[in-house]
């Protein structure tokens, strides 16, 4: 049952649109203006570089109900209306799991979880500037105007996803919560010195291709983990990772239908061509389309780096926080079982004689495995409409996810090397295989080739279809960006 109080809804008028009553919180509102100011330099210094004066038509978000939360308009970036929006509060909400289980949810931090707390909402804080910092130049050679504009409506709502983790910084952790906060802005993705907390963040994301693989693939991970969050005792975490699922969803859509034209662009050229091994690589390539290997390696990449991004298989952390009623399983509300865990197992991937086989391992310390799972079957099912597509040209290639082992820096798969099915091999061998498993030094020159901007409203880039609808179900000639000249 969800009840929607008189604070949910939207004070727009404000300087920081919010539906949290910031009007009548005065230390948090100070606290929050000036930390306005350092992040709007940051997004100047950080953000798209090259079309801060540029008008954008960009989806804001003015709600929070199911229906009519967001509008579209043309802005200018700097302008966009950032807010602290949380889903409508639902009445007497229960804990939903671990020692806590069937208690009040928590409005305040519990004394004793305030650093767990801390650390999971900084590291959340800090994917989302990390993504802003690591699509800032794509702006330069996108697809079309249209492509270009699904990037900054991700930007944007990835940099409120941090307004949204540092209102909770302000609000409910004090002279360290404004600490963290300034830390937010003071990281930077690659940065030798500085760099963002998670492996994947600090990645280059050098061109379109790799756009589309980390807004399918990574930007996943991202709901993973806000679903599992949402489930928090802690009800303004649940309440705020809730508004971002509904943000987050056109993420993925980005990703998802990017990557489905870019390969029926490629079918196409080949079929048109009367090319039908996707192996020919010099012979796709010529036709000035991304080859389906390359496509498969820009996959293996991006999975491989996501699935570093769920923890190690087997974790106390995670096992505290879901004993602790912080962090929940994926859609634990849903789950049928007695939500603590307590002697139930979970078959685990674990490395036994030189292979990856499955292992009963106490469920609670395989949380992050399990939600790894839960990804992996969501993940796969965009490949399965890639497939689709590919097949339906009659060209014979199939897309498969590599085995999770493959490819890893965090876990158990750590120290070893694997093929994409998983075997176990040296490491020379890995160097000698690498080129066909992941994107080369000679695949980022071919791609960053086709890489030219267009911007001509309507036009799209030779290696990529135009979409099936247009944003908001405007007509294929708008210009979802007016480039200042
Ligand atoms: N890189 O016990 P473990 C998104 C560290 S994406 C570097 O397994 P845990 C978005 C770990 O910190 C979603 N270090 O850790 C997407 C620990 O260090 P300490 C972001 C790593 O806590 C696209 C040690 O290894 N949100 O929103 O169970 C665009 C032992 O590990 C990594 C969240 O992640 C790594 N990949 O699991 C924009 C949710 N992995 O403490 C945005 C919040 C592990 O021993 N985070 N380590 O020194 C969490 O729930 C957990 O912290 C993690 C790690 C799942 C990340
Ligand atoms: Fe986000
Ligand atoms: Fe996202």
């Amino acid at each position: 049952m969800q009840s929607q109080t008189a604070s949910d809804a939207v004070d727009y008028a404000a300087s920081i649109p919010n539906n949290v009553n910031l009007a009548a919180d005065r230390r948090v509102l100070k606290a929050l203006d000036r930390w306005h100011s350092t992040y709007l330099d940051w997004w100047r210094q950080m953000g798209p570089a090259g079309f801060q004066d540029a008008l954008v038509y960009l989806r804001t978000a003015v709600g929070v109900g199911k229906d009519n939360w967001a509008k579209f308009d043309y802005v200018k970036m700097p302008e966009y209306r950032w807010g602290i929006l949380l889903a409508p509060a639902v009445a007497e909400r229960k804990i939903g799991f671990g020692d806590h289980k069937g208690e009040a949810v928590w409005r305040e931090v519990p004394g004793e979880y305030r650093g767990m707390l801390r650390r999971l909402v900084v590291i959340q804080g800090d994917t989302e500037p990390a993504s802003v910092e690591q699509q800032r130049y794509l702006g330069k050679t996108a697809p079309s105007l249209y492509d270009l504009r699904n990037l900054f409506q991700v930007n944007v709502e990835e940099a409120r996803h941090l307004w949204a983790m540092v209102y909770l910084l302000q609000k409910y952790f004090g002279a360290d919560g404004r600490e963290e906060s300034n830390e937010l802005l003071s990281r930077r993705a690659g940065n030798r010195d500085k760099p963002r907390m998670l492996g994947a963040f600090n990645q280059e994301t050098p061109d379109w291709l790799s756009f589309f693989m980390f807004t399918y693939f990574t930007d996943r991970d991202g709901k993973m983990q806000l679903e599992s969050l949402a489930q928090s005792g802690f009800d303004p975490l649940s309440r705020t990772c809730r508004f971002m699922l509904t943000e987050e969803a056109h993420h993925m859509f980005v990703g998802e239908s990017g990557i489905c034209r870019v390969i029926e662009r490629t079918c196409r050229a080949m079929v048109d061509a009367g090319i039908d091994d996707p192996h020919d690589i010099g012979a796709v390539r010529k036709l000035g389309v991304i080859d389906l290997p390359t496509l498969q390696k820009k996959a293996n990449l991006h999975y491989s780096l996501s699935l570093d991004l769920f923890g190690a298989e087997l974790s106390t952390n995670a096992a505290n926080a879901f004993s602790a009623g912080i962090k929940g399983r994926y859609r634990e509300d849903k789950i049928d079982d007695d939500h603590r865990l307590t002697g139930d197992t979970y078959p685990t991937l674990r490395l036994r004689a030189g292979r990856a086989v499955l292992v009963d391992e106490p469920a609670l310390n395989a949380l992050n495995m399990r939600l790894r799972d839960d990804y992996t079957v969501e993940a796969g099912r965009g490949l399965r409409r890639w497939n689709n597509i590919v097949e339906k040209c009659g060209i014979r290639f199939i897309f498969a996810l590599p085995h999770a082992a493959f490819h890893r820096a965090i876990g158990e798969f750590a120290e070893v090397h694997t093929t994409p099915a998983g075997d176990l091999i040296s490491e020379a061998q890995f160097n000698a295989g690498r080129g066909q498993w992941l994107p080369s030094a000679q695949d980022g020159e071919f791609i960053a080739s086709l890489m030219k901007p267009q911007i001509e409203p309507g036009r799209y880039a030779g290696w990529i279809m135009p979409p099936k609808t247009g944003i908001n179900r405007m007509p294929g000639e708008f210009e979802y960006v007016k480039i200042a000249s």
